[in-house]
């Protein structure tokens, strides 16, 4: 079985997903690249072999000949894209956040409710991740005993130029929201955020330690750092009661010259999580051929879980103080 596939936004990760469904996803067919600018969509769609190239992200979701639909446009334009392509009955990998507010977020909930059956996975693609997933495996085996910490780092090179005030918080924190919720299998109670004297304000992006108490009792710490300076580095570490699992980045290679060993960091996350990109989009792959959906990718209550949390942060650095997480009922569809 084919399944064409159409990807809207040819961005960083539409371009990015474009080469992994082109090139590493056998059943996939990239049946139409579309983008705001139709220049960029031909771009991603020559390099990647794609049918058509269209500027209507609309009207491609209603196209007879597309399938199913990944959304890697810009943050604000998921929800409504999401919602329509739920309406006309197609399958959807949404990149994160599924939208940077919780009202959008449970628009779309609402729509997939309406629909009665799951179709929407959102790209909180580190569950896929095989350092993750050896974590989650070692707490179940019961090797370090019950869950007790844990702690994370977030930090890129440097924040984009359109990355404004609060996105450290809602749009990079949310992949240790996803992921920590995930590996602890557990809610969020409360959160505060911290920020750092001594910031270059001229910068875009700011530090923040974020510290979050779970429902299940947990403390998650994260730092997010958008302008680290030195390269991509993610790392995590959970605490349990009699030992713990730390996170290997993959490292293929070291340098040993001048008197010193070396190696190397991505400059953006596209490496560090290649094989965790792979493995989420061919397991969102096989539930289109089989019609059920992975039991490990995020669905569109993770992605409103995500938000919640993030929009309960923003509110705890506003207002210097700790903030507890309120979250709607869970739908049934999602239990
Ligand atoms: C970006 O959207 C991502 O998803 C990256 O993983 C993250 O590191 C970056 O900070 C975000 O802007």
């Amino acid at each position: 079985m084919s399944v064409r596939l159409a990807i809207l936004g040819a961005g960083v990760m539409g371009a990015d997903h474009a080469r992994i469904m082109s090139g590493d996803i056998p059943g996939a067919v990239l049946q139409v690249v579309c983008d705001a600018s139709e220049k960029r969509a031909a771009a991603v769609a020559e390099a990647c072999g794609a049918r058509h190239v269209a500027s209507d992200p609309l009207a491609v979701i209603a196209r007879a000949d597309v399938d199913a639909v990944l959304i890697a446009s810009p943050d604000q334009t998921h929800a409504a894209l999401a919602i329509a392509a739920l309406e006309a009955g197609k399958p959807v990998l949404c990149e994160k956040p599924l939208a940077p507010n919780v009202e959008d977020c449970l628009k779309v909930i609402e729509a997939e409710t309406k629909l009665g059956r799951r179709l929407l996975q959102v790209g909180f693609m580190r569950r896929f991740d095989p350092s993750y997933t050896e974590m989650k495996a070692t707490l179940a085996e019961g090797r370090i005993g019950g869950a007790v910490m844990m702690h994370n780092f977030h930090r890129n090179v440097e924040a984009p130029a359109n990355f404004e005030g609060y996105m450290g918080i809602t749009n990079s924190a949310p992949h240790e929201f996803d992921v920590a919720r995930f590996v602890l299998d557990t809610d969020y109670a409360s959160i505060s955020v911290f920020q750092p004297a001594g910031v270059d304000t001229t910068k875009t992006g700011m530090p923040v330690v974020i510290v979050l108490e779970t429902t299940g009792g947990h403390l998650v710490t994260i730092e997010v750092n958008n302008n680290a300076g030195y390269g991509y580095d993610v790392r995590g570490e959970l605490i349990g009661e009699h030992g713990s699992v730390f996170l290997n980045a993959p490292v293929h290679s070291k340098l040993n010259a001048r008197l010193q060993a070396a190696e190397r960091y991505p400059a953006d996350w596209r490496p560090r999580f290649a094989e965790a990109y792979r493995v989420q989009n061919k397991a969102w792959l096989k539930s289109i051929e089989t019609g059920v959906p992975s039991e490990i990718g995020a669905n569109a209550w993770d992605g409103y879980c995500a938000t919640a949390v993030a929009q309960a942060g923003v509110q705890a650095l506003a207002a210097r103080q700790r903030v507890n997480v309120h979250m709607a009922d869970k739908p049934a569809l999602y239990r």
